[in-house]
């Protein structure tokens, strides 16, 4: 079974806690800090990969939660780190954030590895914290929380060129003997399923061509097969449009043309993707009259006749695709819209708003300190402080007039400011 569109969760691991602990020996009384720092959460690392060609696997295998972080132990001893997962996908595949329909990442390119969810860091454990001033340290920081995310796989083949037409039209034919691809092929509407691939040698030079399932007017709009599967000729640089030009099931060549491309402009751009003509089945009594007034209608037009079938005519019509598709752009990949919600990679770090006497603190580095820290405990709030200058919060409020003793909120937190 083919399938080119799956719906999954993934969540990065958390990162470990950072741990307090102070060394305990015998005939040692006061030992110094040594709590260890949190492993790292496990990420979330995609590979494009042209061993599958297909989404099925996602379907049976939807949940992918990397293993977290471990706690720090006593002796600076490091939490043990999640091990990462790695999900291949085909070549192709567009990673969409569910909600939103954003593109996270396109795999577009064979081989290619990219983490697209890091695992959370783990936190320091109270041995980093001590300095010559502040020798036992009674706190540690928490190891990074990741969200969990649900994603959309979609896949979008990339070949060069796109086989377009009706069922039965000879699509498969074609590229079975343009290629060496195998596809099936039978004498009944809708033996193509699911997309092929073929490479198509012409002269030294070589292009993916794709087949797809026939098109049926009302395809755009979910008729047939069609619809699901014109996704495969988006990003496609050139289309092929096949015409059975000896109309051998009573359909006509010319109402066939009309309607396939119809169909083509209500999906998206796919009308203003370059076309090239082909005639097929020329070899049936019928087609020589049915193009001559096919040309009569389209005079325009530049048809290429050929016989799949008896493999007629094939030379010139390669040609002309390999010389079209010279003169064509290399596919865009998707435009990776996506803005992850990290802290450290949105916006201004912080953001101070008057709000009457109180000056308001806010903003991503805000938040993870805030996180970070136990109110209750007298170092950690030293720290926060500290941090407060080096992250250039406490320069920033006296640029906007802040006094000793003027108010400053962060989240619910209130506290006067000390210059
Ligand atoms: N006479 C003749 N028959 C052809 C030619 N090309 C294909 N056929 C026949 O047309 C029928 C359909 O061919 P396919 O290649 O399966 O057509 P398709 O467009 O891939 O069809 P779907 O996958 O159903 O959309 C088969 O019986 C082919 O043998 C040709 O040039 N001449
Ligand atoms: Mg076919």
């Amino acid at each position: 079974m083919f399938v080119d569109y799956v719906t999954i969760k993934v969540k990065a691991g958390d990162g470990g806690d950072g741990v307090v602990s102070f060394h305990r020996e015998k005939f040692v009384e006061n030992g110094g800090p040594d709590g260890g720092d949190g492993g790292n959460g496990g990420s979330i690392i995609f590979e494009a990969t042209d061993n599958v060609h297909t989404l099925l696997d996602f379907r049976f295998h939807r949940k992918f939660f990397a293993d977290n972080g471990e706690r720090g132990s006593k002796k600076r001893q490091r939490g043990k780190s999640g091990a990462d997962i790695l999900i291949k996908v085909p070549v192709g595949t567009l990673v969409r954030e569910r909600e939103s329909g954003a593109v996270i990442a396109d795999m577009h390119t064979c081989g290619e590895k990219r983490t697209l969810f890091p695992g959370g860091r783990g936190g320091a454990g109270n041995a980093r914290f001590a300095t010559p001033v502040r020798q036992a340290p009674n706190f540690a920081k928490p190891g990074e929380k990741t969200p969990e995310f649900q994603l959309i796989l979609e896949l979008k083949t990339i070949a060069d060129v796109g086989l377009v037409g009706f069922p039965n039209v000879g699509k498969s034919t074609l590229l079975s003997v343009v290629s060496a691809a195998k596809p099936k092929i039978a004498n009944y509407h809708f033996t193509t399923l699911e997309p092929n691939l073929g490479v198509v040698r012409v002269d030294d030079d070589g292009f993916v061509m794709a087949d797809i399932p026939g098109l049926i007017e009302g395809a755009a709009d979910g008729v047939g097969l069609g619809h699901a599967f014109l996704r495969h000729v988006e990003r496609t640089r050139l289309l092929i449009h096949l015409i059975d030009m000896s109309g051998s099931e009573g359909r006509d060549p010319l109402e066939d043309y009309a309607i396939i491309n119809r169909e083509l402009a209500k999906y998206g751009n796919l009308a203003e993707k370059p076309q090239i003509i082909a005639a097929n089945k020329m070899d049936l009594p019928d087609a020589p009259e049915f193009l001559a007034l096919f040309r009569q209608a389209h005079p325009e037009i530049e048809v290429f006749e050929i016989s799949a079938l008896n493999r007629q005519g094939l030379t010139p019509l390669l040609r002309r695709v390999r010389a079209m598709l010279a003169e064509l752009p290399e596919p865009e990949p998707f435009f990776e819209t996506y803005v992850m919600p990290d802290p450290g990679d949105q916006g201004p770090a912080f953001e101070i708003v008057k709000d009457a006497d109180v000056y308001c603190v806010s903003g991503p580095l805000v938040d993870r300190l805030l996180s970070n820290i136990d109110f209750y405990d007298d170092e950690s709030m030293a720290y926060f402080q500290r941090s407060l200058r080096a992250m250039g919060v406490i320069d920033a409020l006296r640029e906007q007039g802040a006094k000793d003793g003027d108010t400053v909120r962060m989240d619910d937190l209130e506290f006067d400011f000390i210059d």
